[in-house]
């Protein structure tokens, strides 16, 4: 990988995977043994191989690696072996600066609230000239906007490759933009979720889209209820109010402190940004709310155009914007990244793994706080042979586990209540009708956590309550829990290792 190990060479007499022992292997030495099945690029492949990779490398006597340059030195040894007797702590990942890149990627997105007049000018001739195609034609607006929505449906969430999938189909409509006479060089800027939704995109042609053709018609058997139709969105201030309501930004802001990409569903970097991923489409309207229309609101591409920049991020804090890198922060299941076909990524020819080296760079990239010491990976189960001690700040996750999403009819909220009272809520987004997407299917049953201080929770009767908010009959938005799958509620205080 090109980051390198911020400690120097010496002897580190606590060394963890995150911090220390990942760096030692270099990308030609993991190609090198994974042809032979031996896996030294990830943590449970360099743990399992610990004792051989130890015999190996160090000197005098080790064969490993062959060139002189690879060789290891005895205080890379010595740290290894406190490693091993140590028990493999995996640790937090220590933020490295920035790699610099040989050749940066020649795509600079700005923030849109940046862009000169004559950029924005620009930008505005390139969506309209995409607007204008002719629907059929397969680089129009409203083809692209129906890879993600209606008809095709094709855009993956709630699983591991979520975040390659828009990576890409971002890049194909951006270069659909660059096909439009004079647009050769325009980049889609982005929008700044934590800062309210700019000017800019209230006025045509980005504050709404008048659907051309009915999306739903080419569907066997054909869904009705969105032609005509015309791209609904809150008012700003409504759009502010949601975004703190559903938590988003704190959503955010505990993704890119973990140290590790996660398992789909369950923890690290993917769980959290997921969330505000989906908490983010349900603020801003009941169109970005639908996964079957979402994308055709304009302020759809923008606003995943951040996500990626929040992606890339949190690549650059965790080591992780190469292929080996980010493997290093990714558990033992690589297959969704590298082995076909499960990290196809259709109807793209690119796959899962070709996405991590972003083609795009960003004017700004978010490295605050956590620049400063080691990122977090916190859990509620940790191995006995470590140490962990409880602290009255640590956190406590309460997730609602097990919840039968595809029996909800339409994106969800799930509140979370003290006394009655809602402390917490998260948006679920996903479409109207989930039974009938192949890919929601896949993952049917889901889980949302709220991650709470302990005075939040202490001594409150904890209740949860699952609306439906483009239901509101007689009965309101309430949907009935058992009717979700009956869901659990787990609350489990966080440790990390002392
Ligand atoms: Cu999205």
């Amino acid at each position: 990988m090109t980051e390198t190990s911020p400690t120097v060479d010496q002897v580190v007499a606590a060394p963890t995977y995150m911090a220390d022992i990942r760096f030692f292997f270099r990308p030609e030495d993991v190609e090198h043994m994974a042809v032979r099945g031996i896996e030294l690029g990830t943590y449970d492949g360099a743990k399992r191989n610990a004792l051989a990779i130890y015999a190996h490398t160090t000197q005098p006597g080790g064969d490993m690696p062959k060139d002189e340059a690879g060789k290891w030195s005895a205080a890379r040894s010595q740290t290894f072996r406190n490693w091993i007797i140590n028990g493999f702590p995996l640790g937090t990942a220590t933020p490295v600066e920035p790699p610099t890149v040989a050749q940066p990627p020649t795509r600079l997105r700005k923030d849109i609230t940046t862009l000169s007049d004559a950029e924005f000018d620009k930008l505005k001739t390139a969506f309209t000239g995409i607007m204008a195609r002719d629907p059929a034609a397969p680089d129009s607006y409203f083809a692209l906007a129906g890879h993600h929505g209606l008809p095709n449906s094709w855009c993956l969430h709630r699983e591991d490759r979520f975040k390659p999938w828009h990576r890409v189909h971002l890049r194909v409509f951006e270069d659909a933009l660059r096909s439009v006479p004079g647009c050769e060089d325009v980049t889609l800027p982005y929008w700044d979720i934590a800062t309210a939704l700019p000017d800019r995109l209230q006025y045509p042609p980005f504050d709404e889209y008048v659907l051309p053709t009915d999306p739903g018609a080419t569907l066997k058997p054909p869904l009705a209820g969105y032609f005509p139709y015309t791209t609904q969105r809150f008012p700003a201030t409504d759009i502010e109010q949601n975004v703190k309501i559903y938590g988003v930004l704190e959503d955010t802001a505990t993704s890119l402190a973990q140290s590790l990409w996660g398992a789909y569903n369950v923890n690290g970097y993917q769980k959290f940004s997921i969330q505000a991923h989906d908490s983010g489409h349900g603020s801003i309207g009941p169109t970005m709310g639908d996964q079957n229309v979402a994308s055709f609101d304009p302020v759809f591409w923008f606003f995943h155009c951040n996500i990626d920049r929040l992606w890339l991020s949190w690549q650059t804090r965790a080591g992780a914007t190469t292929l080996a890198g980010f493997k290093t922060t990714v558990g033992p299941n690589t297959d969704w990244l590298t082995f076909p076909p499960f990290n196809t990524l259709d109807p793209y020819t690119e796959t899962a793994e070709q996405t991590i080296e972003a083609d795009a760079s960003y004017d700004r990239l978010e490295l605050g706080a956590p620049l400063a010491g080691a990122m977090e990976n916190l859990s509620g189960s940790m191995d006995a042979a470590r140490t962990f001690s409880f602290r009255s700040a640590s956190p406590v996750s309460v997730r609602v586990k097990g919840i039968h999403r595809l029996n909800i009819p339409g994106s969800f909220v799930v509140s979370l209540l003290a006394d009655g009272e809602p402390i917490a809520k998260r948006f679920f987004f996903q479409p109207n009708d989930p039974q009938a997407c192949s890919n929601c299917v896949k993952n049917g049953i889901v889980n949302i956590d709220f991650r709470m201080s302990q005075e939040q929770l202490l001594d409150r009767t904890l209740t949860v309550r699952i609306d439906v908010p483009r239901h509101s009959g007689e009965i309101g938005t309430a949907f009935p829990i058992a009717q979700a799958g009956n869901p659990t509620i787990n609350a489990r205080l966080l440790v990390g290792e002392a």
